[in-house]
């Protein structure tokens, strides 16, 4: 860098002003705090849009409003006459000048705090999109990439009577996201899941998972836990519906049991739970686990030992009024009319919903596919991408690895099969099974269309393979569906991660008019009586559950809609394409 001259003003003449947040990059440090007692910091407030991002080029957050000799210093902010939000939202909901939105808002409250003993204090966020800056009381925290993972800072010590906490939030899309700034949904910003506060004792249980031993038998539980601040001691796990109580004896900070038990197994059909709980000197954390396990052998996929069809549908996390920031009623809603279309499979898709979405699906009894957004053309060669994606995954599966509705973690949505891509995918895929060896790990893929064949090298390295195809819509040539299917033989399950055609909700017409129920109907009988034939097709999910917003769809019957739903955007109106799944899933 060019030496800097008498007149340089750092916050004018940094062009790169992102780079010193960089430098506190925030790691994928989940809690184990599911069914911890935290105190929420949700609520009302303040917000500034920041477009030319002045409080990061010119630390805003320090709030300096004098000179050195006291003298008060014109400003460009004032935090406490902002005009108000509530978080958790989208700020494109908030208000019309904020709908297409893409840059930085300034959040900020001011919150009050007591100690009551406590040794460490942790703030944590449950989804920023894109990017977050941390600061509370005129300190720099740490910056979170990714759009919808949880991130935590430890406020320990920093914390006053009377606190301002300050977060720049950035949706502004990049070559070098995860995803990159290319994709079919829509970009929500905003702190818009949760912000809490947890308070510890020194020594804390900071991972704990538990649930079947993976090995075909169904007679012995595992428990595992991860304590911060201590090496040495000894956990206490209890089950006291199935009357267990055990000792975990921790070693440099880690413990596992593998202790002889029989559950009633956790199944859709099942979704039977226990209250697990695990002590570690004074912190005590109580889980809600059900027991169950999925393995794929061959071309099957086993619950519990038994072949099981994967009945599912896709679904983004949107919802019109709430956009990402859906409510535990919005997800149940969604579990009541996939149970309606007779799934026991949800695809969630393209990046990991909210916590509740799996908590809520181990009550309703439906299988999920969690994911994270390695989604189309990314920056494969680029290993800060690569740390990023391997962040979001391991912060996903370190949230969720207790859910028995989670069967499968997808590594990522159609990206063309390049080295640069199966390398950084494989990777990926080890990450997974190395963090999480009792789930299954998918992707994905598109079909060769030269070859019409599934040939996607990233095979070799997942369990079940997912197959994105639109013969029908993308592709009117029918026949080269089955032509494909003829030519394929893969060696383990498949699942059809996706097929669809576009149809506007209420749009009548002839079965080849294009955008009428009629044609996507007619897509879905072709699709499904094809699919039905093909043995090693052990799963279904169609796209998509219900219309979703998309900026890249211009047509006057979408008008800024990917209208592929078998729901109407409201979930208001089913498309004649939902009782076909219906009947075709409700046939055995
Ligand atoms: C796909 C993508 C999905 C799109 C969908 C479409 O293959 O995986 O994200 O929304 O097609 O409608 O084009």
């Amino acid at each position: 860098m060019e030496k800097q001259t008498g007149n340089f003003q750092e916050g004018i003449h940094t062009p790169d002003f992102w780079e010193r947040y960089r430098e506190r990059l925030l790691p994928a440090a989940v809690i184990a705090d599911r069914f911890r007692e935290t105190e929420s910091l949700d609520g009302v407030w303040r917000y500034g849009i920041d477009q030319y991002d002045s409080c990061l080029r010119n630390r805003w957050f320090e709030e300096r409003e004098t000179d050195g000799d006291g003298r008060a210093l014109p400003l460009d902010y004032s935090f406490d006459h902002w005009d108000t939000i509530r978080v958790p939202s989208c700020w494109n909901l908030h208000s019309e000048k904020l709908f297409l939105y893409e840059g930085s808002v300034v959040y900020t409250r001011k919150f009050s705090y007591r100690s009551r003993g406590e040794q460490r204090v942790f703030l944590k966020f449950g989804g920023a999109n894109y990017r977050a800056a941390v600061f509370v009381n005129q300190s720099y925290l740490g910056l979170h990439q990714g759009g919808s993972t949880p991130f935590y800072v430890e406020v320990t010590g920093l914390l006053q009577a009377e606190n301002r906490l300050l977060v720049v939030v950035n949706n502004t899309r990049r070559r070098g996201g995860v995803p990159a700034d290319n994709t079919d949904w829509f970009n929500y910003g905003g702190l818009y899941r949760g912000v809490e506060l947890i308070r510890l004792p020194g020594a804390f249980i900071r991972s704990f998972s538990a649930g079947l031993e993976p090995d075909g038998r169904f007679n012995r539980i595992y428990a595992r836990v991860g304590i911060d601040g201590a090496r040495d001691g000894v956990a206490i796990l209890k089950i006291p519906e199935l009357g267990l109580a055990a000792e975990i004896r921790v070693k440099d900070g880690q413990g596992a049991v593998s202790l002889p038990a029989a559950p009633e197994l956790w199944s859709p059909g099942h979704p039977k739970l226990y209250d697990v709980s695990v002590e570690f000197g004074s912190d005590k954390l109580t889980e809600r686990i059900g027991f169950r396990e999925i393995r794929a052998e061959g071309r099957e996929i086993l619950l519990n030992g038994k072949s099981i069809f994967l009945k599912g549908v896709c679904a983004h996390e949107e919802s019109v009024t709430n956009g990402k920031s859906v409510t535990e009623e919005e997800i149940r809603e969604n579990y009541a009319l996939a149970k309606e279309m007779n799934c026991n499979f949800m695809r969630l898709a393209h990046y990991p919903h909210s916590e509740a979405a799996a908590r809520i699906a181990d009550e309703a009894g439906i299988l999920l596919w969690a994911e994270i957004p390695v989604y189309w053309a990314i920056e494969f060669d680029d290993p800060a991408v690569y740390a990023d994606a391997e962040n979001q995954l391991t912060a996903l599966i370190a949230r969720d690895i207790n859910r028995a509705s989670v069967i499968l973690w997808s590594v990522g949505n159609e990206n063309a099969d390049t080295d640069a891509r199966l390398a950084f995918m494989g990777a990926l895929a080890d990450k997974a099974r190395a963090l999480d060896g009792t789930r299954l790990i998918s992707a994905a893929c598109l079909v060769d269309h030269e070859k019409l064949e599934i040939t996607d090298r990233l095979a070799e390295k997942i369990d079940v393979i997912g197959i994105n195809e639109y013969y029908g819509w993308y592709d009117p040539d029918f026949s080269k569906l089955p032509r494909m299917f003829a030519n394929s033989q893969p060696q383990k399950p498949v699942i059809i991660s996706e097929f669809g055609a576009d149809a506007k909700a209420g749009h009548h017409g002839p079965r080849e008019e294009m955008y009428s129920e009629e044609f996507q109907l007619a897509v879905y009988e072709k699709q499904l009586e094809t699919l039905s034939a093909i043995d090693y097709v052990k799963g279904i999910s169609p796209w998509i559950f219900f219309d979703f917003r998309c900026p890249r769809r211009l047509h006057f019957m979408q008008n800024h809609y990917n209208l592929k739903g078998l729901l109407s955007a409201d979930k208001q109106h089913r498309k004649l394409a939902f009782y076909a799944m219906q009947r075709f899933y409700g046939r055995d």
